[in-house]
């Protein structure tokens, strides 16, 4: 969603701005812009569409000055338009960009009106403009200034504020909405995510909640929500800019596919070399994994499928019972708790919104430990709470999550074995048997990335199709769920996945020639199940797209095609089937011409409801 960049330098800013809101296009945006301190007055830049817009605009302007703010927006409140673009100003003597929901925003433009001030937007963003420039009238001190203006908000937000007459300070402040501090040499920085701010520092201060921030080019000073100056601790990054860039691929979905093996390796090391042991989860899990009795899982999107395939794994393996429920909807009903339950967020991001206040919500329900798993470290999720499983899978720029789907549900798998493991239903033998499952399954997935020029030229056939249907059974289920979400996210078309065993009970009122139908049939227990399932569609002259495994002894005939995964892998073979379904998506959106990394109206951490 919206991404917040701002230097304070003694070098022009304009190209760190620039190449910092490049860096967070992936979030999702709509529009861009930056303000810059230039000869003593703000000028600002903005653009709705791409970056490079904008970029060539402030280059067409000569645009240059030692501070800026910049940002992209994801619209929440007013169209997209120009003049919701941010920075917003008030004026013309303070710029501010903010990423988040001012909840009070009606009240106080009422207020604001009746002092006076005008507004150029329909953003709720504009009152924080005005709001401070209302309280710098009063004694010329911008970081008070913010302080106060941001205690008269209620909502979320992050922001980055500077003024026309101070252009040795850039103030930020943060409430709900991640932001971090670089670290420069003579120069210092703010953004919304580290890959903003790669180029020029890893070194990097992630504010807490309620923090505010004074920074110049030499120096940085942190307050607490109780105005007390604070020592945060100092991160090195390890982000890579290689990560953040496509190397030889034409998509970082394509390449986040074809990172999976490297992805999966990495996430799994820990386990392979100390076995399924509860420190996996951190420091606490020891003391506090053994006392819980079952698992609550909350998420949204992909990360709620992983979930609801580490349900038949927990309570089959751990033998407990597993809830999975979707972060939004949980988090607004009269919910039932036991404290004995461990909550599990999962979250690629670790800052999406919704499963941040479900995880609030559940802690105030009376669960007693929450456990996350989060592919960004230091993110807000992972910091409330007890218990935390890094993903490995590195950035994850494509807004269709992949290597983080298939990285959480290793995590969920280790989860599950440990719990297993810890109530003695999984004994040695048996970890013996799943570490090896584990340790193959990265060339297991090499295999299943080898198919594709065969998915290609199925997708060839599903570019012309409006809806399309995904069957799985069981622990296939979710990977049906996943390949119709990947499907329809990034080609636009219509798609839906059912348990096979339910389409007898409606959905096989839409099946015709025009529907194909995938169907995830790997060699387990409901195969036969799974069998007579794709006979009824069949029988309806639908055609069926079916990723078999070796063991599964399918034979193409006619309107059925199947495509051979690995030799059937076991219980991780959801891992393994999650391959196909994402290439199959991915081609198919290239054969509709869709913009793959971009696709419309989505952004990639949802921090907004
Ligand atoms: N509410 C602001 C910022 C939106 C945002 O943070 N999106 O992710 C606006 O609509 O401009």
């Amino acid at each position: 969603m919206c991404g917040i960049v701002g230097a304070i330098a003694s070098r022009n800013v304009v190209p760190v701005l620039v190449d910092g809101l490049k860096r967070l296009e992936y979030r999702g945006y709509d529009s861009a812009g930056i303000a810059v301190l230039v000869d003593g007055a703000i000028r600002r830049v903005r653009r709705v569409g791409r970056v490079a817009e904008m970029e060539n605009a402030a280059a067409a302007e000569g645009l240059s000055g030692f501070l800026g703010i910049g940002h992209t927006r994801w619209a929440t409140h007013g169209g997209v338009t120009e003049p919701n673009a941010h920075p917003h100003v008030s004026h013309d003597s303070i710029a501010v960009v903010h990423n988040g929901i001012i909840e009070n925003h009606e009240q106080q433009r009422e207020a604001l009106r009746a002092l006076g001030y005008r507004f150029e937007s329909q953003t709720d963003t504009e009152v924080i403009a005005h709001l401070v420039h209302y309280h710098y009238q009063q004694d010329g001190d911008l970081f008070a200034a913010t302080r106060r203006a941001v205690s008269e908000l209620t909502g979320a937000y992050a922001i980055g504020v500077i003024a026309i007459d101070r252009p040795q300070q850039l103030v930020c402040a943060r409430m709900g909405c991640p932001l971090l501090i670089g670290l420069g040499e003579g120069e210092n920085f703010i953004a919304s995510d580290v890959s903003a701010v790669i180029s020029a520092t890893r070194r990097v201060i992630f504010l807490e909640e309620g923090d505010l921030a004074l920074l110049t080019r030499d120096e940085v000073k942190v307050f607490d929500r109780d105005e007390r100056a604070v020592e945060r601790k100092i991160h090195v990054s390890d982000v890579s800019l290689a990560s953040l860039e496509l190397g030889p691929y034409s998509h970082f979905m394509q390449k986040e596919i074809h990172e999976q093996p490297k992805a999966l390796s990495d996430t799994i090391e820990a386990v392979l070399e100390d076995g399924f042991v509860a420190g996996l989860f951190g420091p606490n899990a020891p003391a506090l994994l053994p006392t819980l009795t079952g698992v609550k899982i909350l998420a949204c999107g992909t990360s709620y499928y992983a979930g609801l395939t580490a349900k038949y794994w927990i309570e089959s393996i751990a033998g407990i019972q597993c809830d999975v429920e979707i972060a939004s909807e949980y988090r607004y009903r009269e919910a039932w708790a036991d404290p004995d339950h461990l909550v599990v967020t999962i979250s690629q991001s670790g800052e999406t919104l919704d499963s941040m206040e479900a995880l609030k919500y559940a802690k105030s329900r009376g669960h007693k430990t929450a456990l996350s798993i989060c592919n960004v470290r230091e993110s807000a999720i992972p910091r409330a709470s007890e218990l935390v499983f890094y993903t490995r899978a590195g950035a994850e720029i494509g807004v269709a999550s992949t290597k983080a789907f298939t990285t959480q549900l290793v995590a969920l798998f280790t989860l599950a074995v440990t719990l297993g493991k810890m109530r003695g239903r999984v004994d040695a033998a048996a970890e013996a048997g799943y570490l090896d499952d584990l340790r193959h399954l990265p060339g297991s997935v090499q295999h299943a990335l080898n198919l594709e020029p065969q998915i290609k030229t199925w997708s060839e056939r599903f570019a012309s199709k409006s809806d399309a249907l995904f069957l799985g059974r069981g622990l296939h289920y979710p990977i049906a769920l996943e390949g119709a979400l990947k499907l329809k996210e990034i080609s636009y078309i219509h798609a839906e996945a059912y348990p096979a065993g339910e389409l007898k009970h409606g959905p096989l009122a839409l099946v015709d020639s025009d529907m194909p139908v995938v169907v995830i049939a790997p060699n387990d227990s409901l195969l036969e199940k799974v069998k007579s399932n794709m006979q009824e569609v069949r029988a309806r002259g639908g055609e069926l797209f079916v990723f078999a495994d070796l063991d599964s002894h399918f034979s193409e005939s006619d309107g059925v095609h199947v495509i051979r995964t690995p030799r059937h892998v076991g219980v991780l073979s959801p891992v393994v089937h999650a391959i196909p379904v994402q290439l199959l998506a991915y081609h198919a959106a290239l054969a509709r011409g869709t913009d793959v990394d971009k696709p419309r109206n989505l952004a990639k951490s949802v921090t907004v409801e």
